[in-house]
């Protein structure tokens, strides 16, 4: 079928965009409505045309996958000037996704008609773009400069109420299709022979930004947009709109975006935008209907669970032994619920609504009418068989049972039941109602249907769930391990903890590993390296965090750990004190002193964090390179301008990251440095780790 086609409704025609999923403005689309525009423009006997999306969407933008090629005529830029162009009223109907092509096509009429759903929005630079189709000089022309820029660098779609309030659309439609609502407005302007209005003869808002105007919108800017190049493309597109004409303007933000289109930034952007879509597909699997869950341990994270839990529509029963951490469980999940409500993050009903689902027990009955239970107690192997046995012997039958483990082995867990098939773990990030990554741990036994189930429940409660294999650390905490190992070893070398975190924060990570591990809680590692029996034979091996736990200084919440925290804020602060016992460490275990430059600082982290990635992708713990990339870019704070860790490594080249590994293995010994045997065969073979299948996979 055609994905663009004119309707005739006497005299009004329709052009139907009809393109699914998303109606994205491919190839196809443009040059369908481009015809269409011309055919309808030229009929004498139609009045008014309507540009109508089907479907639950108008339009969702570009063809982000079409970024990948240089893009063929004809371009949306033009196609767009010919709409505006048009002799005769040009109405949009917008409902759904109004997003970035697709506002800047709506720009484009000389109408806007909406109804309740629409989203409207310029996301482009979360693509690491700017709206490359006029919408840079068009959106400050009807709204003002200064809520244009707001809504193009922070790329958050609006309401259809604000839109209405900022001149955006000018008539609300009642919910539901806006094609019929759209047609009688094109009658009424008609007959009150409305012109063509065209936003690009509109001349800027007063009052008019000067440069102090733009200056001080720069430096206002928080400190990751500041970086972005795209979003400072975007505000000289909008300085251009206050000092060219208008197709001046448009041909520079054509130039800009072309730019962008070929930056690294944009590259990893549109890498995460698919990684991360099909991180969460199911893999065949059919999910088992979940309405009610019970969240077994009302600690931190049982309570952070249960409140995303009840949060986005769940019925939820949380359950711990103790009266008291029940009861500050639910004093928890309260604050979580208000703050949420506050932020207007709630639908309907507010925190009453939500809190009205909840409901809490001493006991583990509670979870005989759960389609889903989520083991939150505290992580002990022992204590978490004896809960799993209890809670088979208490379900129903295909009851997915989840654990949140971090770091036990889920088929362990699964042998204290007789029904391995429905057990997994679910691994949250704290605090777990406001963190977005899900690890979802497939156990031997994992049936399809269970990970399919839970990877749906996660999706519900506004999580990215990523299917990862069992191993210690899965895929995260597992990666965290090797990054963290150079941390520590270059700290005995001498480098001060502040200057690594200030290295990598510079090149891109959102915390430094030791900002990091006070924000965690050192105590925390301490205790998890205590239980572990496979740890290298190296007094080395992360002492520093050990030798500071030892001395009660578990960081953040002690006021002092790898920092200070002091005053007010409680901002960190490097501590001398520190450096004092890191070098007398060092020489207790004779690790020589040396100067060790920024360059190495990144690259031992972070080829660490790749060859570690390699080994987990090889033995499938994770799927693709692309989860991988996701897991670290929603739990680890790794950069999303470099797209995660694996494709990070595919852009420098699997050669230069296997140099690297073996220069740090003449310099440093092997121990730590022996090439991942994928990588070695990879850069072999001038492959990447982004198209690489596992051969069973490959065979599918
Ligand atoms: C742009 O417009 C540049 C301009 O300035 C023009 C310059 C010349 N392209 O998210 P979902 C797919 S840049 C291609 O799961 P939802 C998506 O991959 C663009 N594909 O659904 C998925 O496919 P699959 C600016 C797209 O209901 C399926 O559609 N626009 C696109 O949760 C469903 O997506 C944006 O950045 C696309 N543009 O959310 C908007 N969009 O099933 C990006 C979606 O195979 N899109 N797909 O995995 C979104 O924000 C959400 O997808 C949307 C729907 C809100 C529309």
């Amino acid at each position: 079928m055609e994905p663009v086609r004119l309707e005739r409704h006497g005299p009004i025609a329709v052009i139907v965009v009809d393109h699914p999923p998303v109606n994205a403005l491919s190839h196809p689309v443009r040059a369908g409505l481009l015809g269409a525009i011309l055919e309808a423009d030229a009929d004498r006997g139609i009045a008014a045309i309507v540009v109508h999306g089907a479907g639950k969407n108008f339009i969702a933008g570009a063809d982000i996958r079409e970024l990948e090629q240089t893009p063929r005529a004809p371009l949306l830029n033009d196609v767009l000037m010919r709409l505006e162009s048009c002799s005769k009223p040009v109405v949009a109907a917008l409902h759904g996704a109004v997003l970035g092509g697709g506002l800047e096509t709506a720009l484009a009429c000389h109408y806007r008609c909406a109804t309740p759903d629409a989203r409207l929005g310029l996301p482009e630079v979360k693509l690491g773009l700017l709206p490359g189709a006029g919408g840079t000089q068009r959106l400050p022309r009807l709204i003002g400069a200064k809520r244009a820029l707001e809504m193009m660098v922070s790329g958050e779609p609006i309401g259809r109420e604000e839109a209405l309030a900022l001149g955006l659309v000018d008539r609300p439609l009642p919910e539901g299709d806006p094609l019929a609502g759209a047609m009688e407005y094109a009658r009424e302007l008609v007959a009150q022979g409305a012109p063509p209005r065209r936003v690009r003869e509109k001349p800027l808002p007063e009052p008019l930004p000067d440069e102090k105007f733009f200056a001080e919108f720069r430096r206002s800017l928080p400190r990751s947009a500041r970086r972005s190049a795209a979003v400072d493309r975007i505000v000289q597109c909008v300085e251009a709109a206050r000092s060219l004409a208008f197709e001046e303007g448009l041909a520079l933000s054509r130039q800009l975006f072309e730019e962008c289109r070929a930056s690294d930034e944009s590259a990893a952007l549109r890498h995460l935008f698919f990684a991360e879509r099909s991180a969460s597909r199911s893999g065949g699997g059919s999910p088992r209907e979940v309405r009610s869950v019970c969240v077994v341990g009302a600690g931190t994270m049982g309570s952070g669970i249960a409140a995303a839990c009840a949060m986005h529509g769940l019925q939820l029963a949380l359950v711990d032994r103790e009266q008291g951490a029940l009861e500050s469980g639910m004093a928890r999940l309260r604050s979580a619920v208000e703050s949420a409500a506050k932020r207007g993050r709630l639908d309907e009903g507010g925190a009453a609504a939500v809190l009205e689902r909840v409901t809490t027990a001493r006991n583990l009955d509670a979870a005989r009418d759960a389609d889903l239970v989520i083991e939150a107690v505290y992580e002990n192997l022992a204590l978490k068989q004896e809960v799993f046995r209890q809670l088979d012997g208490i379900c129903r039958p295909g009851t997915v049972l989840a654990t949140n483990t971090s770091t036990l082995d889920v088929d362990a867990i699964a042998s204290a039941t007789r029904r391995p098939q429905d057990v997994l773990g679910m691994h949250f990030f704290s605090p777990a109602h406001v963190m977005r990554l899900l690890e979802i741990v497939r156990g031997r036994a994992t049936s399809p249907d269970s990970l399919a189930t839970a990877l749906a429940v996660g999706k519900r409660i506004g999580k990215l769930g990523v299917v990862v294999g069992n191993c210690f650390g899965f895929v995260g905490n597992r990666m965290l391990y090797a990054y963290g190992r150079e941390n520590q070893l270059m700290m005995l070398e001498g480098v001060p903890p502040e200057r690594i975190d200030a290295v990598l924060e510079e090149w891109g990570m959102a915390m430094g590993p030791n900002a990091v591990g006070d924000l965690a809680g050192l105590d925390v590692g301490y205790r998890v390296r205590r239980e572990r029996r496979d740890l290298p034979d190296d007094p080395r091996y992360f002492r520093v965090f050990d030798l500071l736990a030892e001395l009660g200084r578990y960081g953040r919440k002690t006021g002092r750990g790898v920092y200070l925290y002091e005053g007010e804020k409680r901002e960190r602060r490097p501590d001398p004190e520190v450096r004092e016992l890191i070098r007398a460490e060092a020489a207790r275990l004779g690790v020589a002193q040396r100067e060790v430059s920024d360059a190495e600082i990144v690259e031992r982290c972070i080829y660490a964090l790749i060859n570690e990635g390699a080994r987990i992708l090889e033995e499938g713990i994770a799927s693709t390179a692309a989860d991988i990339d996701v897991i670290w870019c929603n739990g680890y704070g790794f950069p999303r301008t470099r797209g995660g860790p694996m494709f990070h490594a595919d852009r420098l080249g699997l050669t230069t990251v296997l140099d690297g590994i073996r220069r740090f293995a003449r310099e440093q010994g092997e121990r730590y440095w022996q090439p991942a045997p994928l990588l070695v065969r990879l850069a072999a073979e001038g492959k990447t780790f982004g198209a690489w299948r596992r051969a069973a996979d490959a065979a599918d």
